[in-house]
């Protein structure tokens, strides 16, 4: 009963506190909740795009996010921004992004993201993108990044 109020209040929270509902959602993969995946829209002639998500782990071992597939890009890579100086440097993670146990991984503008590359296709705002993410223990799941307008320049 508890749980069922709790998802509904969810549900409210979303409608009314995103502007477009629609991207709350939500996949469930062993002890992993991904929540809410998009992809920023690239400016025009550039061939790669950023995708953001948040991953959850409620079980007690860490898991890994180790590998992206998907058919609208050529290459995926995971990449972390961090200030060097004055300077954002963005760095490619090579053992994956770790998702300690009973924590919280963000991945948004500025910080954690994934890198789309040699886009295949043009994106078109609202759309959906599936994409396949591995993880070390737990397997891999089909997610479909929302295509969203950049909303903040850097
Ligand atoms: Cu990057």
């Amino acid at each position: 009963m508890r749980r069922i109020t709790l998802k509904f209040l969810l549900i409210l929270i979303c409608f009314f506190f995103t502007p477009n509902f629609l991207f709350c959602h939500d996949y469930y993969l062993g002890q992993l909740t991904i929540d809410h995946p998009y992809l920023v829209l690239p400016m025009p002639g550039i061939k790669s795009a950023s995708g953001y998500l948040i991953i959850k782990n409620k079980g007690n071992k860490s898991d890994f996010l180790f590998e992206i597939e998907t058919l609208f890009s050529e290459k995926v890579e995971l990449h972390e921004m961090s200030m060097v100086g004055d300077i954002m440097k963005m760095k490619k993670i090579k053992d994956g992004i770790e998702i300690p146990p009973g924590e919280e991984v963000v991945l948004k503008p500025g910080g954690l993201h994934i890198m789309f590359k040699n886009l295949k296709k043009n994106f078109v705002v609202g759309d959906k993108e599936k994409a396949i993410l591995k993880f070390k223990k737990t397997g891999k799941i089909i997610v479909s990044f929302e295509i969203q307008q950049n909303k903040h320049s850097h």
